[in-house]
């Protein structure tokens, strides 16, 4: 598409820089415009290689950042942020980052959405994908821009896009060919005004999509009604409960079944060779065959592509054995609900969790009693552990620990050999640390140094 003469991007993070790159490489006057400081800004651009490529300004939007034809966001910027109202005073265009990689792209999009499992399953997804030797490129909120990447595949080709409310909230013609609704629960309600402003910025997803496919969890009464407003404009796929008058996949005896709306089988592909742990890991790995078979990858290069896939960094991922305790690293679960799904992989009272950081005001008292079902002791830290141990401290041995690394050498002390040591915090990262990944690395780093062997 042809783009405009003059493009603002807001935002000096990954996306907005990449907005910037690829706006200047089509021959766009780029300003790069960020409310932080000026010299912090100045630097991410130079460390970009783009100084010479387009014009920056930090310390706030100044005027200069409306003399543009379209604005392109980061997802970061809230909507409510004044410059949105300022745009559309002024009948500039505003879209996301995401908006424009598709904008800019031939191929089509699988596009995941969801509280839980984006990233597990669009990996997944790209991994089986890869294996087949399909042209597709993973990116979105996983981390690599889609306007790095979309606009280099040929109309053959598949992004596979993980995308977050925050994205789909600045999108306009974005029209995937599948769409994912992994699942609905609450989260970040510190910008979201509301649940339902929440869970609507996810149906969002399928606003401009027709005859495409929707692929949603049948176990929440808000996605079986939302399939239910799509049935006439795309196909609707159900998975986790099958949900009558639909198409559902399920697993039965370790192969994934497909029924269409007669009820009748198709039996696709084993997943006996999924390596990952834990029953959400089942979901994700349905849905990664529907999009697969969808996309016309045979149930053979489905099994292989899926038994590749080994997981990913700070989701259940295996960090060591320690006097024979089995250590996972889930620091990627920053609410009680992934928490819970953490815990329902083990079995009664062999897990020594770690858990606390910064509350995102999440309901932990719903699993009060999965927690003192699942745990044999309970170590936290950070700010969370004084709700933590009030809630808990009488259903379960709660022990305050001083640091990352003081939980850890408490919970081998007090652990036994089959015991698990899980750190899944079911809280945000940015009181002790400064990112999940952060706390996840300094955990394996911890976990590394007293391993066995
Ligand atoms: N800013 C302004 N004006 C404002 C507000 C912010 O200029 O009014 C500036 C900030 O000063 C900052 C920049 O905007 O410099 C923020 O950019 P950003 O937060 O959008 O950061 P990016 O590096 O572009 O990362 C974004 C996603 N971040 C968020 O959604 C918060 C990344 O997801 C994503 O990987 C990346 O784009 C890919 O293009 C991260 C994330 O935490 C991992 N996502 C949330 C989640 O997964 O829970 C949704
Ligand atoms: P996201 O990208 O949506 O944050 P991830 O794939 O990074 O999700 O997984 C984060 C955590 O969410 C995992 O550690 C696990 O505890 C939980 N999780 C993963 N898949 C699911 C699922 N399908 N349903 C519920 N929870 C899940």
């Amino acid at each position: 598409m042809k783009l405009p003469a003059r493009v603002t991007v807001i935002g000096s993070g990954g996306s907005g820089l990449a907005a910037a790159k690829y706006c200047a490489e089509q021959g766009c006057s780029v300003l790069l415009s960020d409310s932080a400081d000026a010299k912090s800004v100045e630097a991410r651009v130079r460390e970009a290689g783009l100084d010479k490529m387009i014009r920056s300004e930090g310390d706030g939007h100044s005027e200069n950042a409306y003399e543009s034809d379209l604005v392109v966001v980061s997802p970061g910027v809230p909507i409510t942020a004044p410059l949105f109202e300022e745009c559309r005073r002024r009948s500039i265009p505003v879209i996301g980052e995401v908006e424009l990689g598709f904008r800019e792209s031939k191929a089509k999009f699988v596009a995941v959405t969801g509280s839980a499992g984006k990233s597990t399953t669009v990996s997944l997804i790209d991994s089986i994908l890869q294996s087949a030797s399909k042209e597709s490129v993973l990116c979105g909120n996983i981390g690599t821009p889609v306007v790095t990447v979309a606009p280099t595949l040929s109309e053959n080709g598949i992004a596979v896009v993980e995308i977050s409310s925050f994205q789909l909230e600045t999108i306009d013609t974005f029209a995937p060919k599948i769409a994912v609704i992994l699942n609905l629960a609450p989260n970040h309600l510190d910008r979201h005004a509301s649940l339902e402003e929440y869970y609507g910025a996810k149906f969002e997803i399928a606003r401009n999509m027709r005859d495409g496919l929707i692929v949603l969890n049948g176990n929440q009464p808000e996605l079986v009604a939302f399939g239910a407003t799509q049935k006439s404009k795309n196909r609707v796929i159900f998975f986790g409960k099958s949900v009558p008058g639909f198409e559902n996949v399920s697993v039965e005896n370790g192969r994934v079944l497909f029924r269409d709306t007669e009820n009748l089988a198709y039996n696709y592909a084993s997943i006996e060779s999924l390596t990952l742990k834990g029953e959400h890991n089942i979901d994700n790995a349905v849905v990664a065959a529907i999009v697969a078979k969808e996309v016309g990858i045979t149930g053979e290069q489905f099994t292989q592509g899926i038994g590749v896939f080994s997981g990913l960094a700070h989701r259940m991922e295996k960090v060591g054995i320690i006097n024979g305790i089995h250590c996972f690293n889930d620091s990627k679960a920053t609410t009680p609900e992934s928490m819970a799904v953490a815990l329902n992989s083990f079995a009664s009272k062999s897990v020594m969790l770690i858990a606390g950081g910064k509350d995102k005001g999440g309901d932990f008292a719903s699993i009060t009693k999965l927690v003192s079902e699942k745990c044999r002791f309970v170590f936290l830290i950070g700010t969370a552990t004084e709700k933590l141990s009030t809630l808990w401290e009488s259903k379960v041995n709660v022990i305050e620990a001083t640091s990352l690394r003081d939980a850890v050498i408490r919970a081998i002390a007090a652990g036994y050999a089959g015991d698990n040591l899980l750190l899944s915090p079911g809280c945000a990262s940015f009181d002790m640390f400064r990112s999940f990944e952060d706390r996840g690395d300094q955990f394996r780093a911890i976990v590394q140094e007293f391993a066995d062997e």
